[in-house]
Order: C-alpha cells, then sequence, then structure tokens
C-alpha cells in the first residue's frame, strides 16, 4: 500500500536520522523533498502547502533543534501530522437512525467499487449481529443487479428485488417498506454511478436521498484515481453532503494522493477502507494506522488483531510478544509462514510488517514460501536462532538439503538480516515512536 511514497519518505527520515544535529538549512531541505515526495504522489496541493507550513514550523522549534534526536522528532512531527490530515479521532463506526432501518446510502463514480463494497459492509454488519438487506438501485444496467445479486447470495445477505424497467426510486421504497415489515436493518444501497459527474445521476441520487432519508451517505473513493476522486467527491459532498468515505483499492499500487487529500478537502471522515477484491476484505479505517502504513512503518495493531481473528491465541499472543521484542527468528519466521497462510495474502501481510519495502522482492507466491520454508527447515534449531553462525560451508550444506542454491540461502539470509534490523530501529526510533507504535500494540494487548 502506498509503498513508493512509504519508500521516498523513509528515505528522507534516514538522512534526518543520521544528523547528530540539526541544522536550520538541513530541516528545511528535508520538509522541501517531503514536499516533492507528497505531490509526486498527487497530493491535493492545499493539502500538502499546510502539511509542510506546520512540519517546518514544528520542526524548527528550539525544543527539537536542541534535543538530543532531532531526526526522531521530525519523523515525529510528520507522523503527528499525517494523522492530522488523515483525520485524527475520527470514529469509522456508522451512525444508526433512531427509527429503524438505517439506511446506507453508497454513492461514487462507475468503477469505484460501489457494488462490491456494498456488499463487503453488508457482510461486515452481519458479522456484527445486524440483519442487513442489499438494494440493487443501480436498475439501468442489468448487470448491476445481476452483481449484487451473486455477492448478496455468497454472504448469505437478502437482495431486494428490481423488476426491469422499475426506476431506483421505487426499488428502494419497496425496499424500505419490506425491511420494516420483516424487521432488516440497516439498508444498505448500491446506486448508480457514472463515468464523470452528470446531472441526471445528481438529480437521481438527490431523490433516493429524499425518499430514503439515509442516516449514512458513504462515497465510494477509488484510491488508484488519485485527485479525480477528490475532485468527483467534492461534487457529490456540494449536492448530497457526504457523511463519510470509504477508500476502496487500497491495495493496489496507488501512490497515496487520494488517501492523503479527501478527509481534508472534504472535512468528512474516512471509515472503512477497501484492501481487496473479495466480500471480506474491508477494514475499519484508523487514521493513526494508516499514517504508520504510509511511513512504511507497518501497521503491527492490524497484524495482531488479523493474527488473532486467524490464529489460536497461544500463536498470536506469541506473535506480539515478538514483535514487540522484535527479537524475530528465523524459527518464528518460519512459524509465522504457516500461520500466515491462514491470514490471506502474503502480501497483504508483509505491507503491515515494519520494514516491508526490504521484503518487497521476497518471493510470495506457494512455491516461494515453499523453497523459504525449505531453507529454514534444513537449517539447525542454532542456526535459525542466531544466523550470523551461518558461514559459507553452512550456507552450502543447508543449500544441498534444500534442494535450493547458495544464492537462495543467501538471499533469504540478506532479507532477513534487513528485516530484523528494521525491526530494531523501529522499537528504539526515539521516544515518540515508540509509545506511538509499540505502545499502542501494548495497550491493545491490554
Ligand atoms: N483490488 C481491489 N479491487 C476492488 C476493490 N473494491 C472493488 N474492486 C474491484 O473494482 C471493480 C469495480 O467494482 P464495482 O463494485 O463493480 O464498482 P462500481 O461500478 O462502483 O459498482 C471490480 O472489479 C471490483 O472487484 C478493492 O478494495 N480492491
Ligand atoms: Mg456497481
Amino acid at each position: 500500500m502506498f509503498e513508493a511514497l512509504g519508500e521516498r519518505l523513509q528515505t528522507i527520515f534516514r538522512t534526518l536520522r543520521g544528523h547528530g544535529h540539526l541544522t536550520e538549512s538541513e530541516i528545511r531541505e528535508g520538509v522541501r523533498e517531503i514536499r516533492t515526495a507528497l505531490l509526486e504522489a498527487d497530493v491535493d496541493l492545499s493539502v500538502v502547502k499546510e502539511f509542510t507550513e506546520v512540519v517546518r514550523q514544528k520542526a524548527m522549534s528550539e525544543e527539537i533543534l536542541k534535543s538530543l534526536t532531532p531526526g526522531h522528532q521530525v519523523v515525529k512531527v510528520v507522523r503527528d501530522e499525517m494523522i492530522a490530515i488523515l483525520g485524527q479521532g475520527d470514529e469509522a463506526s456508522l451512525k444508526r437512525a433512531s427509527q429503524t432501518p438505517s439506511v446506507y446510502l453508497m454513492v461514487g463514480l462507475q468503477g469505484s467499487g460501489k457494488t462490491t463494497t456494498s456488499a463487503k459492509l453488508a457482510r461486515l454488519l452481519k458479522g456484527l449481529g445486524r440483519s442487513p438487506l442489499l438494494v440493487p438501485a443501480d436498475v439501468r444496467r442489468p448487470a448491476a443487479v445481476e452483481q449484487l445479486g451473486v455477492l448478496g447470495g455468497e454472504i448469505g445477505v437478502p437482495v431486494a428485488p428490481a423488476r426491469p424497467g422499475e426506476d431506483a426510486g421505487a426499488v428502494c421504497r419497496a425496499a424500505l417498506k419490506e425491511a420494516r415489515q420483516v424487521g432488516r436493518d440497516p439498508l444498505v444501497v448500491d446506486t448508480a454511478g457514472r463515468l464523470h459527474i452528470d446531472e441526471d445521476l445528481m438529480s437521481e441520487l438527490a431523490e433516493l436521498k429524499t425518499a430514503l432519508e439515509p442516516v449514512e451517505i458513504l462515497y465510494v473513493a477509488d484510491a488508484m484515481t488519485g485527485q479525480d476522486t477528490v475532485r468527483a467527491a467534492s461534487a457529490f459532498h456540494a449536492r448530497l453532503t457526504l457523511t463519510g468515505v470509504i477508500l476502496s483499492k487500497t491495495d493496489g499500487d496507488a501512490r497515496g494522493g487520494a488517501a492523503l487529500s479527501i478527509r481534508k478537502v472534504l472535512g468528512v471522515p474516512i471509515k472503512f477502507i477497501g484492501v481487496g477484491e473479495h466480500t471480506e476484505n474491508l477494514e475499519a479505517f484508523h487514521p493513526d494506522r494508516m499514517a504508520s502504513r504510509i511511513l512504511g512503518m507497518g501497521d503491527v495493531l492490524t497484524l495482531i488483531e488479523k493474527a488473532e481473528a486467524a490464529a489460536s491465541v497461544e500463536e498470536s499472543e506469541a506473535l506480539a510478544r515478538r514483535l514487540k521484542k522484535s527479537e524475530l527468528t528465523l524459527e518464528d519466521l518460519a512459524d509465522q509462514l504457516d500461520t500466515m497462510k491462514r491470514l490471506g495474502s502474503l502480501r497483504q501481510i508483509l505491507d503491515m510488517l515494519p520494514g516491508a519495502a526490504s521484503l518487497k522482492d521476497m518471493p510470495l507466491d506457494e512455491k516461494g514460501i515453499g523453497r523459504t520454508r525449505a531453507i529454514i527447515s534444513s537449517m539447525t534449531r542454532e542456526e535459525r536462532l542466531r544466523p550470523e553462525i551461518i558461514d559459507g560451508s553452512r550456507r552450502a550444506r543447508i543449500a544441498r538439503g534444500s534442494g535450493t542454491a547458495v544464492s537462495d540461502v543467501n538471499v533469504l539470509l540478506k532479507q532477513f538480516k534487513q528485516m530484523r534490523k528494521m525491526m530494531k530501529s523501529m522499537t528504539r526510533g526515539g521516544p515518540g515512536m515508540r509509545s506511538g507504535l509499540f505502545g499502542a500494540a501494548r495497550s491493545f494487548r491490554r
């Protein structure tokens, strides 16, 4: 997620941290580089201006210039400001109407992910014990009605009927009546989109708003489209008064511009993020976790939550302990590869690990995992715990034992070393960083 931006910022931070103390001109240079990195990630210009101005001011304070770890302090300032523009204090929850059912209206451009996200949201709400009804209000395209029907079937959520020729308003009114009668709540309404803003669509959505009195109007923003989606969102907001944003497709190689601009430009909170095509790939949005991911610091909290959901309690507690102590061994890596298979896409998991950037060349297909696993299995316990003892002849033995090449063993050891180093520098990364990330992990673990 937002890898290119994360890597650039990390390079800038490394330079800043490399100085024993920082001069004003070094800070100015660092801020200038951050500004360029953000602009190249397609972040809105006004957001970039305000962001860099605040960072520059705070970073130039006496306190930081005179501190023993000025570089770390500046990184902390950047992280704090990033959390602020992502919506510090925003809640990822959805409001409920005083009268059931609550109606959640999903809007956005064509292809942004409305239909998929409607199903994801319904699945999530069902998991929370609610009994949603999906409503296909994109009636002009029979394929869209069908798509929602298929997704509803997949997740076991009923989909309101839409008869051919019926208009969106009629479908919604009938669905609302039905929901009241049989007690379904909430209604998740999938609407039509266009490639561009057009008046027809806007008046159709405005009519739906009047008829349904939705308690949430959620704009589905495609993270891949950068500022275009932010501009479109502004037009939707002007007409409909959005209450929240769902950022879809954050799993792709989006540059990060939409994510970093939309909250600030609209003044509307981001509530969820889509992290894949499947109906389970929706996560609550947390500004602090997103900031850590964008800054390439990994998202240890979400990783722990996922591990808890997929692994046994003992396994995930052990993982949390290791992450906290940052004493990862090759043995742990082997265990984790097994657990990760149950957690979902490995790439997704690795993206959440601090230092993921250093692992981006790791082979993530089943075959690659198998090879990594085989190499680790061919090591002695001692070697797994203290890989620094693995010299040339041990490497040759391990390669023979695992049916791989010495170069494969070298690559794994090198990646592992980078990963371990990264995790160490994370936990020792100055007071702010520590309480931010690992302190939070601690409080999460209670
Ligand atoms: N990778 C990825 N693909 C997504 C995500 N959300 C939606 N998509 C894909 O984006 C495409 C358009 O989605 P759809 O829901 O039909 O968009 P709509 O036109 O707004 O209803 C589909 O191929 C979806 O599978 C996501 O979070 N990640
Ligand atoms: Mg659709």
